[in-house]
C-alpha cells in the first residue's frame, strides 16, 4: 500500500521518487475503481480531501488536463500518469502542501 502523505511528499522531490515500481503503486492509489485510467473523480477525492471548493478543483483539473491528457479522452491513463502527473504535481508542490494542510 502506498501511504498518501508520504508518497505526495516523494513526488515533491522527483529525485527521491520514482522507480517503476513506485509509480506502479502511485498509480494504482489512485486508480481506486482499478479501471487502468483516472478519472476527474478520483483525482477530486484525492487532492480535493473534501476542502477544496469544485471550482477551484476544476480549475486544476483542466490545467492538468491541459498538461497530461495526451490522447483527450478526459481521463488519466496510466501512460500519461507515468510520464506527465508526476511534472505536474511537482510543479505545483506548494499548491498541493497548502491544500493538504486544510
Ligand atoms: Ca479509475
Ligand atoms: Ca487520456
Amino acid at each position: 500500500m502506498v501511504d498518501y502523505p508520504e508518497f505526495l511528499t516523494a513526488a515533491f522531490d522527483k529525485k527521491k521518487l520514482l522507480t517503476a515500481d513506485k509509480l506502479d503503486r502511485a498509480f494504482r492509489f489512485f486508480d481506486e475503481d482499478g479501471d487502468g485510467q483516472i478519472s476527474r473523480e478520483e483525482l477530486e477525492k484525492i487532492f480535493g480531501c473534501g476542502a477544496m471548493p469544485s471550482e477551484q478543483f476544476d480549475k486544476l483539473w483542466r490545467e492538468i488536463m491541459a498538461e497530461v491528457d495526451q490522447d483527450k479522452d478526459g481521463l488519466i491513463s496510466e501512460t500519461e500518469f507515468k510520464e506527465r502527473m508526476l511534472d505536474v504535481i511537482s510543479k505545483r508542490a506548494t499548491f498541493y502542501r497548502e491544500a493538504i494542510k486544510q
